[in-house]
């Protein structure tokens, strides 16, 4: 997929905003131009609706109660495990663990997962483009076996050094892990190659999917991962919601994270059996709520269709790249042919966090600091970026409004 600044297809993105309350809103007595999707997406009506009507029609806990109320609420439940097993082509729905973003579903794998097979002297393989949640997990469990955490290089374009990720898969290596599209450089890795040589190795990969799946299709068993972990905000549903997808191989083997109601099979004081896979890693009452709107979520997503989504938000990633190369002394972290519409920047003599405020005071909410990527941050030698993240519903216009405030901003800094 080639970043260009080409004619815009016919996307009625207007009727598409019209689904988005917040986005008519403003912000400072200027008309809000959302530019800090990366962090965490706006909601369509259809998400807020779904969780209003799951607490004034249907609010009861799931899995307990055979009463009406409770069958429905857990209907709703399950019936989002569905989907976003669907969504993600998860070969089967008891391989999806419904937890409350990536965080937790990768120090779900790293406690469950790596811990209990890890010993001194093995090691874990992360990359230097992770958010933290792809790296502290890992070094927490390291420290407590005596196991390492290796960090494979990218280049000054923000590519992951791929020749170099292969080298560093040694018999030592327990886990490889890898973002599937980076939080600060969008660039996007090339999962299917790493898991095919990871496959090759004997040595499981787990994919932080959370900035990929909001913008392209994901099909985790055409990948050929281990592990897939998403988040459910990131992705027009609620906070605190997300996933993990693992295989069921894996699922059977590891042992519960969390104990508690609803994930047992029977609790006797001389030893508890589990439910299987995925309750066994389900404990506790859950977010069922948020789940019946990521199910709305997925919904609308579906009603759209990455292939328009996906068109329309790379002329948008093109238009906007070209637009920010205008302007003097204006650096992009992140120039690789493949990326998702993320952009982060700074420009010479100017402080992220001073141009953030002021362009705040325009009305445009962009994100600035490090991203949770210090190692990335360390990389360029930067303390931080200002990072413009799109999303399908933005628009030719929001990038215009973004361009003349930054050279407000520039003005006023320089
Ligand atoms: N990134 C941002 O970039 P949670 O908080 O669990 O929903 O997601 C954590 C996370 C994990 N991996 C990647 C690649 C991510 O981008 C994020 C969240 C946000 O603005 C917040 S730091």
């Amino acid at each position: 997929m080639n970043v260009t600044a080409s004619t815009p297809t016919v996307f009625d993105v207007q009727r598409i905003r019209a689904d988005f309350p917040l986005l008519s809103r403003s912000v400072h007595g200027k008309p809000l131009v959302y530019l800090d999707n990366a962090n965490t997406s706006q909601k369509p009506a259809s998400v807020i609706e779904a969780v209003n009507a799951h607490y004034r029609e249907r609010n009861a806990n799931v899995a307990r109660a055979v009463h009406q109320l409770g069958e429905e609420a857990t209907a709703g439940y399950e019936g989002a495990r569905d989907k976003l097993a669907r969504f993600i082509n998860a070969p089967s729905r008891n391989e999806l663990i419904l937890t409350s973003g990536t965080t937790q579903s990768i120090n779900l794998v790293a406690y469950s997962y790596a811990l209990p097979r890890l010993k001194a002297g093995d090691a874990i393989l992360t990359t230097v483009m992770e958010h933290h949640a792809n790296i502290v997990p890992w070094q927490l469990v390291a420290a407590r076996s005596g196991a390492t955490v290796k960090a494979a290089p990218i280049n000054e374009r923000g590519e992951l050094i791929v020749d170099k990720y292969l080298e560093m898969l040694t018999p030592e290596v327990k886990l490889a892990c890898v973002t599937h599209v980076s939080n600060v450089l969008g660039t996007v890795n090339p999962v299917r190659e790493i898991a095919r040589e990871c496959r090759k190795r004997g040595i499981a990969l787990l994919v932080d999917g959370s900035q990929a799946v909001p913008h392209r299709p994901v099909d985790v068993q055409a990948l050929g991962c281990d592990f897939y972990a998403i988040t459910g905000h990131k992705m027009l549903g609620p906070t605190g919601t997300g996933a993990l997808w693992a295989k069921r191989e894996h699922l059977e083997a590891m042992p519960p994270f969390f104990g508690g109601g609803e994930m047992i099979r029977e609790v006797r004081f001389s030893g508890t059996t589990f439910a299987a896979p995925p309750h066994k890693f389900e404990a506790g009452t859950p977010n069922i709520a948020g789940f019946v709107g990521l199910a709305a979520a997925i919904d609308y997503y579906e009603s759209i269709g990455f292939e328009a989504i996906h068109a329309w938000e790379q002329q948008l990633l093109g238009y906007a790249t070209e637009r920010l190369r205008e302007i003097p002394g204006l650096r992009i972290f992140g120039e690789a042919p493949e990326k998702e519409p993320v952009i982060s920047f700074l420009l010479d003599g100017a402080q992220a966090t001073d141009m953030a405020t002021l362009l705040d005071l325009q009305g445009i909410a962009v994100r600035s600091g490090h991203h949770c990527a210090h190692p990335l941050m360390q990389f360029y030698d930067v303390p931080a970026t200002l990072r413009a993240s799109l999303a399908f519903y933005n628009t030719r216009e929001e990038i215009d409004a973004f361009i003349v405030a930054l050279l407000k901003v520039r003005k006023l800094l320089m």
